[in-house]
């Protein structure tokens, strides 16, 4: 048996609580409690257990661990994140992909300071993002592995640049046991198209958080998620060779 946890046994009995009195309150039959019985049981089979608490909870969570926080604004980590990505050096770095990859080139350039607005060179920069059919590589579609996924550095300047393909709104699949849920809830499945950065320095505290591109339409619609933050969204400029350009974000002070 597990030894005995204080901090389980303060807060697991009091979310079982407020279950059971719900069940109370809505007079939960015995056949809807069997099928929310098979659906768990479905939601475990699918594989999808990590989707559905990322969905629904990991952003409470994530704003009561930052707020107040200073630096740049964190978000979630999301269930997509797979560790020992590449490292890549020599910028401008180029994002692995498929020769042919799908999707509009965009770069991408970063800059990491301290609280005080000083460039940090040096940071551990992981960055991930969806392809441009809204997959992520190594979950769901025919992506290569590793595809679209890096470590990099940020050089002397506290920048990065980074070549890659603009990532497109990203859709819960509307197949398995969370999007059939959300279906039920009258709730749509998507979030707005955004790349994930785990950005690490020596001494310093971690910065998980997200960027996105303003004007797509599922800021206003709204994120299935609930992680986005005003000041996570950042600007593209297109560029004349048809090479959309993506310049700011990850700006200011953090770490
Ligand atoms: C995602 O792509 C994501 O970033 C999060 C947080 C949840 C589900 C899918
Ligand atoms: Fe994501």
């Amino acid at each position: 048996m597990a030894a005995y946890d204080e901090r389980v046994a303060t807060v697991v009995p009091d979310i079982l609580d407020a279950v059971q009195e719900r069940l109370e309150k809505h007079k939960v039959t015995h056949e809807e409690y069997r099928a929310a019985w098979r659906w768990l049981t479905g939601l475990a089979a699918s594989g999808e257990v990590p989707l559905f608490l990322d969905v629904f909870f990991e952003a409470v969570v994530e704003r009561l661990g930052t707020e107040g926080r200073p630096g740049s604004a964190g978000t979630v980590q999301g269930p997509y994140h797979v560790p020992d990505a590449v490292l890549l050096t020599g910028q401008p770095y180029i994002l692995p992909m498929r020769e042919d990859e799908p999707g509009e080139p965009m770069l991408f350039t970063g800059r990491v300071t301290d609280l005080d607005g000083a460039p940090l060179a040096g940071v551990l920069v992981d960055m991930w993002q969806a392809g441009n059919d809204g997959t992520y590589s190594g979950f769901v579609g025919d992506a290569p592995e590793g595809n679209l996924r890096a470590r990099l550095h940020t050089g002397e300047d506290g920048t990065f640049t980074v070549r890659t393909i603009r990532p497109a709104p990203y859709r819960i699949p509307d197949s398995g046991p969370t999007g059939e849920l959300l279906g039920m809830l009258g709730r749509h499945t998507w979030r707005p198209a955004h790349f994930h950065f785990i950005l690490t320095a020596d001494g310093r505290e971690p910065l998980t958080t997200q960027l996105y591109f303003r004007g797509d339409p599922w800021l206003d619609e709204g994120d299935v998620v609930g992680a986005v933050k005003d000041s996570l969204v950042i600007d593209v400029r297109e560029g004349t060779d048809r090479e959309a350009a993506a310049r700011a974000g990850l700006d200011g002070p953090h770490l």
